[in-house]
């Protein structure tokens, strides 16, 4: 199967699940119930599912697990989202081709609805619906909340935010962004492997592999912010230079940013080495992030 189709009828099952776990939108806490659909229900590439699906795959994971886990992964990143985008941090006021969530409903629904969403992930984590062992469970909790807590997306987030009064160098950028960005993917790709008991080996592989795909998604992401369409997109451009904010585009220029990440993409690929055939998605994904326009 080709990734455009599998992208297409992963996100298909993955919103599919997202519908079964989001709460239904009644009684007194209604309006941020649906500020929780609304911000998740609207689009998105839905990269980390999908990665999610195709390392289960590999070690033949059922795939009401997998697709569980992969529901979690998209409500903790579209939590990220939606904090992201409030006036207090980069004060965004598109998302997904649409008004973000503080626009369209208010800011304190927006940051409820945004911690709703952190804490569904990890009930659904708990819940042994999603998996039967307690102990892969616990390993899926304690995995998440790292890549999203301080040492993941909040401390990549506070490093970023106070990028703007002290310009970072090449090293700090990287740092950051596979704090920021690198954590949640590199976790989507383990939990295939927590979930399928894989040998530390594999683990591994999957690890470095989602190591370099989360950065050259990043320095996409900052080419895309200089070059891209907004349209395309679905959000504003040009927030980082606005912003005074140095960025793998600012300190490489455009050419050296898309040759490092084309360099980690081939590189990410040649991490699956020990994977074969199961996993052409994965190499395909790799080359789809650093040519995607969106
Ligand atoms: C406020 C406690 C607290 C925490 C903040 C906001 C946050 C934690 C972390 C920021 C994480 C963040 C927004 C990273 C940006 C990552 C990124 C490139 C997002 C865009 O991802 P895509 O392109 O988006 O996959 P779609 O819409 O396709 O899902």
């Amino acid at each position: 199967m080709h990734l455009e189709t599998a992208m297409q009828e992963a996100a298909k099952v993955v919103n599919s699940t997202l519908t079964t776990i989001l709460p239904l939108i009644n009684g007194p806490t209604s309006r941020v119930i649906e500020a929780m659909h609304y911000a998740v229900m609207a689009g998105g590439k839905r990269v980390r599912p999908f990665l999610v699906i195709q390392s289960a795959q590999m070690f033949n994971v059922s795939k009401h697990s997998a697709l569980r886990v992969a529901a979690a992964t998209e409500l903790v990143h579209t939590y990220s989202l939606i904090h992201d985008d409030l006036p207090a941090m980069d004060n965004d006021d598109l998302r997904r081709n649409r008004p973000t969530t503080h626009i369209k409903f208010d800011e304190a629904t927006a940051i409820l609805a945004g911690d709703a969403l952190l804490t569904l992930a990890f009930e659904t984590l708990g819940k042994a619906d999603t998996y039967s062992d307690s102990t892969v469970r616990a390993d899926l909790i304690v995995e998440l909340a790292r890549a999203a807590g301080i040492k993941g997306m909040v401390g990549g987030q506070i490093i970023d935010l106070r990028s703007e009064k002290h310009e970072l160098n090449m090293a700090e950028i990287t740092r950051l962004q596979c704090m920021k960005t690198g954590a949640l993917m590199c976790f989507s790709c383990e939990a295939g492997a927590i979930l399928g008991k894989a040998a530390p080996q594999a683990r591994h592989a999957l690890k470095a592999y989602s190591h370099d795909l989360g950065l050259a998604f990043q320095i996409i992401d900052d080419i895309l912010d200089v070059n891209g369409d907004e349209t395309a997109m679905g959000k504003r451009t040009n927030k980082d230079i606005n912003a005074g904010k140095a960025t793998f585009v600012s300190l490489l220029g455009l050419d050296r940013a898309y040759e490092q990440a084309f360099f980690l993409a081939d590189q990410a690929i040649q991490h699956l080495d020990m994977f074969n055939e199961k996993a052409h998605l994965l190499r395909e994904l790799a080359q789809f992030v650093v040519k995607r326009k969106y």
